[in-house]
């Protein structure tokens, strides 16, 4: 037996096999979880399609969050496929290129609106959709944070404006949902190599310093984000909610 055996999940973020998404669904797999994805686009559906599948996932759906009939068609599919979710996973984020760099001043108003919507507002219009499939059977959301919410960092702009704003969801939806039996919590990981992560200047960069300032002396991986989600998804975090949990391998309680 499974850790969430017989449980319902969707998985929305997934964008390749490198993705933060991907990692939390593969130990959902490992752990007997039957798994439902989106895709935000035809281009990506080509690289997650043939991933759901190897893991035996036949429900498949399209979903753009910037638009309001998707996400409404995405939980009726779900609802017809499933009959009800018990594990939710939010891994989307989105702000202007040309944004996260440099000051948080220049950022415009477009791209601030962008940059919640696509990455705040989302969480929240998700979990409104996701309530009447979850609630009463001992369900758990989450979605993915960075430190930029907490602390300043180089260049992550508006998108630390952001996490903050999802980190403070996380809490209110924690309340909302709290005696319905569903859990709200966020993973703060710490930097990966992922397709958004590819789009950053000096990525690299990042990457070499936060393995010599962690305690760990090494990055955090997908696989390891994905077993802590299993545990904050699964009935194992039971007592849990409202958390922002970090899993970074320890460097954000490093002062210098
Ligand atoms: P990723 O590129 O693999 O995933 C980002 C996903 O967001 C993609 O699947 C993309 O399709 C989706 N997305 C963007 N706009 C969308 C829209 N309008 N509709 C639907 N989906 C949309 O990169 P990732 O690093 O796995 O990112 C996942 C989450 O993890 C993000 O919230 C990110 O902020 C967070 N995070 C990443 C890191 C890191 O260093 N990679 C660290 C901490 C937190
Ligand atoms: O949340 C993120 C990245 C989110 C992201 C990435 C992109 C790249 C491509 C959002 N929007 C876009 N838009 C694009 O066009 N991370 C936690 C990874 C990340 O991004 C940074 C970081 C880290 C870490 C940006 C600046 C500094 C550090």
């Amino acid at each position: 037996m499974g850790i969430v055996s017989g449980k319902k999940a969707l998985i929305m973020g997934v964008a390749n096999e490198r993705s933060i998404a991907w990692g939390i669904a593969e130990a959902l797999h490992r752990e007997g979880a039957e798994l439902a994805f989106t895709y935000a686009n035809e281009t990506l559906e080509k690289r997650v399609r043939p991933l759901a599948e190897s893991i035996g996932s036949k429900v498949i759906i399209p979903c753009d969050v910037s638009r309001e009939v998707d996400m409404d068609n995405c939980f009726n599919a779900v609802n017809d496929a499933f009959g009800g979710l018990d594990m939710l996973v939010h891994s989307i984020a989105f702000a202007n290129k040309e944004e996260l760099k440099g000051m948080l001043i220049n950022t415009s108003r477009e791209g601030f609106q962008l940059a919640m919507d696509v990455s705040v507002y989302s969480f929240i219009a998700v979990s409104k959709r996701a309530y009447p499939l979850m609630k009463g059977r001992n369900s758990s959301i989450i979605t993915l944070s960075y430190h930029g919410a907490r602390q300043y960092i180089p260049n992550y702009t508006v998108m630390g404006v952001a996490k903050a704003a999802l980190e403070a969801s996380v809490r209110y939806m924690a309340v909302d949902f709290g005696t319905e039996g569903i859990r709200v919590n966020a993973i703060s990981a710490g930097p990966i190599k992922t397709l958004a992560a590819m789009g950053i200047g000096n990525f690299k960069d990042m990457l070499n310093r936060a393995e010599e300032k962690s305690p760990m002396k090494r990055n955090v991986t997908i696989e390891e984000v994905g077993n802590s989600g299993l545990y904050l998804l699964s009935d194992l975090s039971s007592g849990v909610t409202g958390e922002i949990h970090y899993v970074d391998t320890g460097i954000n309680i490093m002062g210098n």
